[in-house]
C-alpha cells in the first residue's frame, strides 16, 4: 500500500504548502523559469539578424512557436506537471505503437525504463515514415516530432482520441524532453534522427543496412518542465497491462533498469483473460466469462463477463484503450441490456415465479465482474477528470450489440443462465429482507436516528461548504486531534481499529457495524440505493487521517474502499481526502524540520550539513502532540491534502480484494511484490 501512497502523491494537486523549507526556494526556482523562458523568446526576437536571414522558413517558424507554445503552457497539452504528465509522456508514445498493433503490423512493445530515468519504447511496427513529405523539405519523421498535430498528414488512426489528454502527439513528447532519440527501421534501412528540446539537433541520417521494420524512441523527459522525472513503476506496470488486456495478442515487455525488474505482459484471451485476472481472488460462478463482439456503425464494441460467489460488482469501462472510471454512455447502455436480457430469458425458461416481479439492476449485478471496450471515431469525454464518456449514440449502440449478444449465449448456455438467475434471485430476496428489516428498525438505527454519534466531536459552524471532518483512526489519535483542531470548522469523528471489510457483507449487515453506523450518521448523506444523497453531506472536506504504518495504510484502504463503494459520489464531488502527516521531524538545536517523504529527509539533513541534529520518526499520529498536528497536518495554512480520484478509489478497491479476498495465492504474490515498501513503512 506504499504503492497507493505514491500514486496518490502523484495524483493529487496539493494544497497550500507554506511552511514546508524549500518552498521559498522552489518559488524562486518557479520564478526564474518563467523568466528564462521570456529571456529565450525575447532572444529570438532580437534584432540582427532575422529567422529569414538565418535560413528558416515559414514553416520553419511555425514549428518553433508551436513548439514553444507547449514548452511555455504544457499543462494545456498534458494535463498537469507532475508525475501524471510525465507518465502521459510514455502511454503517448506507447499509443502511437499500439495504433500500429490495432493496424495488424506489430505484435510486441518493449518499455524500458534507464537508470538516468529515460526511457525508451520499441515496437515492431511499419516504422514511421521517413520520405520527405509533400510540401516540405523533410522526411515525414522530422516532421512528426517538430509539428503540432502532424498526425493529421497520415491519418492512421481509424480511432482517434479527443477531448482527453491522449493523442496528443509525439511532437508534444519531444518538446517537452531534455533530448529524444528516434530510430527508425525502415526499407532495408537504419534512419536516426536526434532532438534537443523539440528542436532537431541535426539531420535524419541513415545509419546501415537492417532487416525488418519498427521504432525506437528514447527520451529523456525535461526536468525544466516536470517536478519529477522519475515514473512510477507500478503505475506504468498497471497501465501497461491493462493496454495488454485490450488488445489481445500484443506482448509488452517492460524493464525497469533502476530496480532491475521485468514484466511481461501478453494475453491472448484479451478481455476474456482480463476478467479472469480480475477475479483471480473469487470463486467464479462458471469457468469461462461470457464474451460478446461486434462491430455496429463503426463503432466497435466488446465485453466480457463472468460472475463470482461475493456480492461487489466491479465493472471497468474503455473507450478507445481509455480507462473511463467515471463511466458514461457506454456503461448505461451495458447495464440497460443486461438487466433485460436476463429478465427476458428468466422469464422465457419460467425461472421466476409468479410472485417475483423481475429482477432489478442491482440483483443483476450483485457478484457482476466485466470489461466493457468500445473504439468509436470520435470521442468525447467529459466528467471531472475527462474519463466519462459523452457519446449519446453510443448508449443504444452498446445496448443493443450486448443484448443480442447475451440472448445468442443464453440460447446456447442454460446452465449458465440458470446460475445468474439463482444468483440474482438470492440478491433480491436479500434486499426485500434488508428493506424489511429496516422499517422495523427504522428510528432505532444511526442510520435514521438525527442524534450525531456520541464519538464525534462536531464544528460549531454548520455550514457545510465550510466544514471539514477528520476521521482519524483510533481513539489516542482522535484524542490529540480534537485538541489541536479549530472546533469552528473543524469535526474530529475517531474510529475504533479495524471496521468491518464491506467486500464481503451485503448492505444489512453492513448497517450493523456500529463504525460504519457512526460515519454514516456524521456525514449526513443516509445510505444505500434509496437513502443515499450527497446532498445531505454535512462537511465539504472529508478527510482520511491515518497513521503512516502498516495498520494506517491498510485501515486508508478499507476506508477508500467503503467510500468508493457505497458513497462514491462522495469522490466524484470532490469531498474526499486524505491527510498527509510528516513522517519525520529533525530537531537542530531549537530548529524543527519535519519531512513528508524519504526524499525531503534527505534534502533536510542535507541542508543541516554538518550540525547536530535528532531525528524522530513518527509511527503514529499520537506521536505528535495537538500543536505539532495542527501546524503540520490539519492547519489549512501549512497542510497538504491529497484530493482522492475515483481512480484512486477503484485501485484501492482492487488492492484490497486482492487482499482479503479468498485465494492464498495471489495475496501471496502481491504482499512478496510489495513487501519492500511495506517494510519501508513500518521502520
Ligand atoms: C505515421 C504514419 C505511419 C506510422 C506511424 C506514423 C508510426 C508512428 C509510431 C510511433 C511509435 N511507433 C510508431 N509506428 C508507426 C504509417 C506508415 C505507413 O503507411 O507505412
Amino acid at each position: 500500500m506504499a504503492l497507493k501512497k505514491k500514486k496518490n502523491e502523484a495524483k493529487a494537486a496539493p494544497a497550500k504548502k507554506v511552511s514546508k523549507k524549500p518552498s521559498p526556494k522552489k518559488a524562486k526556482r518557479t520564478a526564474k523559469k518563467t523568466t528564462g523562458a521570456k529571456a529565450k523568446t525575447a532572444e529570438a526576437k532580437k534584432p540582427g539578424k532575422t529567422a529569414v536571414e538565418k535560413g528558416y522558413d515559414a514553416d520553419d517558424i511555425k514549428v518553433l512557436k508551436g513548439l514553444e507554445a507547449v514548452r511555455r503552457r504544457p499543462a494545456m497539452y498534458i494535463g498537469f506537471t507532475d508525475q501524471r504528465g510525465l507518465h502521459h509522456l510514455l502511454y503517448e508514445v506507447v499509443d502511437n505503437a499500439v495504433d500500429e498493433a490495432l493496424a495488424g503490423y506489430c505484435d510486441r512493445i518493449d518499455v524500458v525504463i534507464h537508470e538516468d530515468n529515460s526511457v525508451t519504447v520499441i515496437d515492431d511496427g511499419r516504422g514511421i515514415p521517413v520520405g520527405k513529405l509533400k510540401g516540405t523539405r523533410k522526411p515525414a519523421l522530422e516532421v512528426v516530432m517538430t509539428t503540432l498535430h502532424a498526425g493529421g498528414k497520415f491519418d492512421r488512426k481509424a480511432y482517434k482520441v479527443s477531448g482527453g489528454l491522449h493523442g496528443v502527439g509525439l511532437s508534444v513528447v519531444n518538446a517537452l524532453s531534455e533530448w529524444l532519440r528516434a530510430e527508425i527501421y525502415r526499407g532495408g534501412y537504419k534512419h536516426v534522427q536526434e532532438f534537443l528540446r523539440g528542436k532537431r539537433k541535426a539531420a535524419m541520417k541513415k545509419a546501415g543496412r537492417v532487416k525488418g521494420t519498427g521504432t525506437k524512441i528514447t527520451f529523456m523527459p525535461d526536468k525544466k518542465v516536470f517536478e519529477t522525472v522519475s515514473m512510477d513503476n507500478d503505475v506504468v506496470a498497471h497501465r501497461l497491462r491493462e493496454i495488454a488486456f485490450l488488445t489481445a495478442g500484443l506482448k509488452i515487455n517492460f524493464t525497469d533498469e533502476r530496480t532491475d525488474t521485468k514484466e511481461a505482459f501478453h494475453y491472448r484471451g484479451g478481455l476474456e483473460a482480463f476478467v479472469k485476472h480480475i477475479n483471480r481472488t473469487r470463486q467464479p460462478l462458471f469457468a469461462r466469462p461470457i464474451y460478446v463482439s461486434k462491430t455496429r456503425d463503426d463503432v466497435i464494441v466488446e465485453l466480457a463477463i463472468q460472475y463470482h460467489d461475493g456480492f461487489n460488482e466491479s465493472v471497468f469501462t474503455f473507450a478507445n484503450n481509455i480507462n473511463t472510471h467515471e463511466g458514461g454512455t457506454h456503461l448505461t447502455g451495458f447495464r440497460a441490456a443486461l438487466t433485460r436480457s436476463i429478465n427476458e430469458y428468466a422469464t422465457k425458461n419460467n425461472l421466476l415465479k409468479n410472485g417475483d416481479v423481475g429482477l432489478t439492476g442491482d440483483d443483476v449485478r450483485e457478484g457482476l465482474t466485466a470489461v466493457l471496450s468500445v473504439k468509436l471515431p470520435s470521442p468525447q469525454f467529459e466528467g471531472q477528470t475527462k474519463t466519462k464518456l459523452g457519446n449519446s449514440e453510443i448508449k443504444g449502440i452498446v445496448s443493443s450489440v450486448v443484448y443480442e449478444g447475451l440472448c445468442d449465449f443464453f440460447e446456447q448456455k442454460p446452465p449458465v443462465l440458470r446460475r445468474i438467475v439463482q444468483k440474482s434471485l438470492a440478491a433480491a430476496r436479500a434486499r426485500e429482507a434488508a428493506r424489511k428489516a429496516k422499517d422495523l428498525a427504522r428510528r432505532k438505527t444511526a442510520l435514521d436516528n438525527p442524534d450525531l454519534p456520541g464519538k464525534l466531536a462536531d464544528c460549531s459552524n454548520t455550514d457545510p461548504t465550510e466544514c471539514e471532518l477528520f476521521i482519524v483512526e483510533g481513539n489516542s489519535a482522535g484524542g490529540t486531534a480534537k485538541q489541536a483542531r479549530d472546533r469552528a470548522f473543524q469535526a474530529i469523528l475517531p474510529l475504533r481499529g479495524k471496521i468491518l471489510n464491506v467486500e464481503k457483507a451485503r448492505a444489512d449487515k453492513i448497517l450493523q457495524n456500529a463504525e460504519i453506523c457512526a460515519l454514516i450518521a456524521a456525514l449526513g448523506t443516509g445510505f444505500g440505493r434509496e437513502d443515499f444523497d450527497v446532498n445531505g453531506v454535512r462537511y465539504h472536506k472529508i478527510i482520511l487521517m491515518t497513521d503512516a504504518d502498516v495498520d494506517g495504510a491498510h485501515i486508508r484502504t478499507l476506508l477508500l474502499t467503503l467510500f468508493f463503494r457505497h458513497f462514491q459520489d462522495v469522490i466524484t464531488s470532490g469531498y474526499l481526502y486524505v491527510a498527509q502527516p510528516p513522517l519525520y521531524m529533525v530537531s537542530a538545536g531549537k530548529e524543527q524540520r519535519y519531512a513528508y517523504t524519504e526524499a525531503e529527509l534527505k534534502k533536510v539533513v542535507k541542508e543541516l550539513d554538518g550540525k547536530k541534529y535528532k531525528l524522530q520518526r513518527y509511527k503514529g499520529l499520537g506521536e505528535m502532540n495537538p500543536g505539532q498536528l495542527w501546524e503540520t497536518t490539519m492547519d489549512p495554512e501549512n497542510r497538504t491534502l491529497l484530493r482522492v480520484t475515483l481512480e484512486d478509489a477503484s485501485y484501492a478497491d482492487e488492492v484490497f480484494s486482492l487482499l482479503m479476498g479468498g485465494e492464498v495465492e495471489p495475496r501471496r504474490k502481491f504482499i512478496e511484490d510489495h513487501a519492500k515498501e511495506v517494510r519501508n513503512l513500518d521502520v
